[in-house]
């Protein structure tokens, strides 16, 4: 393969000449070159083979032990201001960080093959979709790209056509944690990535395109780029809803969009169309609707199992790539919550020495072909996208939030996502379970100021006709003995009813301070062991605890001083006032 796009093929030479790979391969996308890619990668022990005959075409990646997750103290995003980058963001100056970047690419691929991957984030032909072209020295970052976009001649040509695409450019280096960094040049649509090769800090495609740099060009052409599952909920009259919904890292957004309707939900069914990734855009008629920019699911693996996602459990037995995982005696891949067997060799491939630590790291992945997912939908190829009917954010909060509630209109639903708090998860290099801000679960994600982009996410009211409902849900609620107050996993649906009835004005529901909660009558909770005090603790508003939460919400704003949107100080002010 070769380029006519000029710009491509001088930067392509450009950065052989820095990086002086020994040799330049450009991907096509195709099988073949996958089936290369991954013969070549078993020779050098990069992948290692799992058993064929229960896991056909499975295969396992184990990292180097320091590069395991996302590396968000290690992520820079450079403008030319740092007012632009935000609070939210590490920044450095441009010249600076290309500076140091350049030093680091100096002569990093020799020795080695620099791989071309042109891929289109979106169904090709989707005017919401968006092009980019990573260069890699890593052998499973293009395989895995291969699962997770559109790669290959197909991206080329729209690049082409176009001629505007996101250059990424990625080295393993030498996996030094002391020189790694992932640099954003929002201005420049350019991502710089050296030092890891774990997926959200390599496959470029997905964090650093499709959330960081997409976010700031979504700013810019007047869309949104986010952290948000798609999924299509079809009602037993064959009635069909499209809701987006906000968590952050490790809350179970891959289990969501893949639910199993539970027995006592006869009739209802569920289809995938994204697990981590939505664009959003308003159409030519003021609706707003989405597309999964992705192809695969990158998810996390420890917790799969029959009863908490069926689907994920089946879809990973064949054609996947897992990372970090245990294999069993029978060389399968194993994991805690797998229910099944024992492991004999953990994720750094040592013998398990019963030592109580995890066998499977707890941000192991797998990646798959979103093709491979039995409940997916076909919509997720339409380049139309689908029009949605509801917006729900959420994070992991063992006390306060109430299982559900609504936003009374768009703005209070913008405070609502800006307000968003959840305790962090193994998806990111730190500590876990400290309760942190995670406005729109775009903390780590988001290019650009959390203030300017509260202003846009608000600047919708103005943009669509028809703006879906905002609702806020927590799955994660504990008692004092650490007790789930509420079932999760496919149980979930029943909410996401209730949140549909909203949509379709079927439901009255009780006006409280911090949004419409639901009356207990209209949450279907047949065939449920939930008692009442359960219920009510999962559907109180406590007002003192309340307050004392909007105050820290107050607060936080602070740190983005000037640049809060004034509508949203104003929303803010108004629901302390009702708390008081
Ligand atoms: C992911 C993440 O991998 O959010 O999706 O970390
Ligand atoms: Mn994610």
């Amino acid at each position: 393969m070769t380029t006519s796009n000029q710009a491509l093929q001088q930067w392509i030479d450009e950065v052989a000449n820095m990086t002086q790979p020994d040799r330049i391969v450009w991907c096509d996308g195709s099988e073949a070159e996958y089936r290369s890619l991954v013969g070549e990668m078993l020779e050098t022990g990069d992948l290692i083979e799992l058993n064929q005959e229960t896991h056909p075409n499975c295969y396992l990646h184990r990292s180097d032990p320091h590069d395991v997750a996302r590396v968000e103290h290690l992520t820079f995003v450079c403008t030319e201001h740092a007012e632009d980058a935000g609070p939210n963001n590490n920044w450095m100056h441009p010249s600076e960080a290309h500076a140091q970047m350049d030093s680091l690419f100096d002569g990093c691929m020799q020795g080695r093959t620099m791989y071309v991957i042109p891929y289109c984030m979106g169904p090709i032909d989707s005017p919401y979709s968006r092009c980019g072209v990573e260069l890699t020295d890593s052998p499973y970052v293009a395989i895995n790209m291969k699962l997770m976009t559109r790669m290959g001649q197909a991206a080329l040509e729209r690049i082409e056509r176009e001629g505007k695409f996101v250059r990424g450019l990625h080295s393993i280096g030498d996996l030094n944690p002391d020189q790694r960094f992932i640099m954003h040049f929002p201005q420049e649509l350019q991502i710089q990535s050296f030092g890891s090769g774990y997926g959200g800090n390599a496959l470029l495609g997905k964090k650093c395109h499709a959330l960081r740099i997409a976010s700031w060009q979504a700013s810019q052409e007047g869309w949104l780029a986010e952290h948000m599952l798609l999924v299509e909920v079809e009602s037993p009259q064959g009635d069909k809803h499209y809701l987006a919904a906000a968590f952050p890292s490790a809350c179970g957004k891959t289990n969501l969009a893949m639910l199993i309707p539970p027995e006592s939900q006869d009739g209802w069914k569920v289809r995938t169309l994204g697990d981590d990734i939505a664009w959003l855009h308003v159409d030519d008629a003021g609706q707003l609707r989405a597309i999964n920019p992705e192809s695969g699911y990158f998810g996390v693996v420890p917790g799969t199992n029959v009863q908490t996602n069926r689907n994920a459990f089946d879809m990973i037995k064949h054609d996947a790539i897992f990372t970090n995982v245990a294999v069993n005696a029978n060389n399968e891949p194993w994991w805690e919550g797998k229910d099944d067997d024992q492991p004999v060799t953990d994720w750094q491939g040592r013998a398990v020495n019963g030592s109580g630590e995890p066998a499977a790291h707890p941000n192991s992945r797998f990646t798959v072909s979103a093709q491979q997912n039995p409940c997916y939908s076909e919509l997720a190829d339409d380049p139309a996208g689908v029009p949605i009917s509801a917006i729900i954010f959420g994070g992991r909060r063992r006390e306060l939030a109430p299982l559900v509630y609504e936003a009374k209109d768009w703005n209070h639903g913008v405070l609502i996502g800006a307000s968003v708090a959840s305790e962090t998860t193994a998806a990111a290099a730190g500590k876990v379970g400290v309760t942190r801000r995670d406005p729109m679960a775009m903390k780590p994600f988001c290019g650009y100021n959390f203030a300017d982009y509260w202003g846009h996410w608000l600047s919708f009211a103005a943009r669509a006709d028809e703006l879906p409902k905002i609702f806020h849900v927590n799955w994660f609620r504990q008692d004092a003995d650490g007790r789930f107050l509420w079932p999760g996993f496919g149980e979930n649906l029943r909410v996401m009813r209730w949140i549909i009835d909203r949509c379709e004005n079927q439901v009255e529901a009780e006006d409280t301070p911090i949004g419409y909660l639901p009356r207990p009558a209209d949450l279907d909770l047949d065939g449920l062991d939930l008692d009442p005090d359960t219920l009510k603790q999962l559907l109180t508003v406590d007002h003192a605890a309340w307050r004392e939460e909007m105050q820290t919400v107050g607060e936080y704003f602070t740190e983005y001083e000037h640049r809060v949107p004034e509508l949203l100080t104003a929303e803010h002010q108004k629901i302390l006032k009702t708390l008081k």
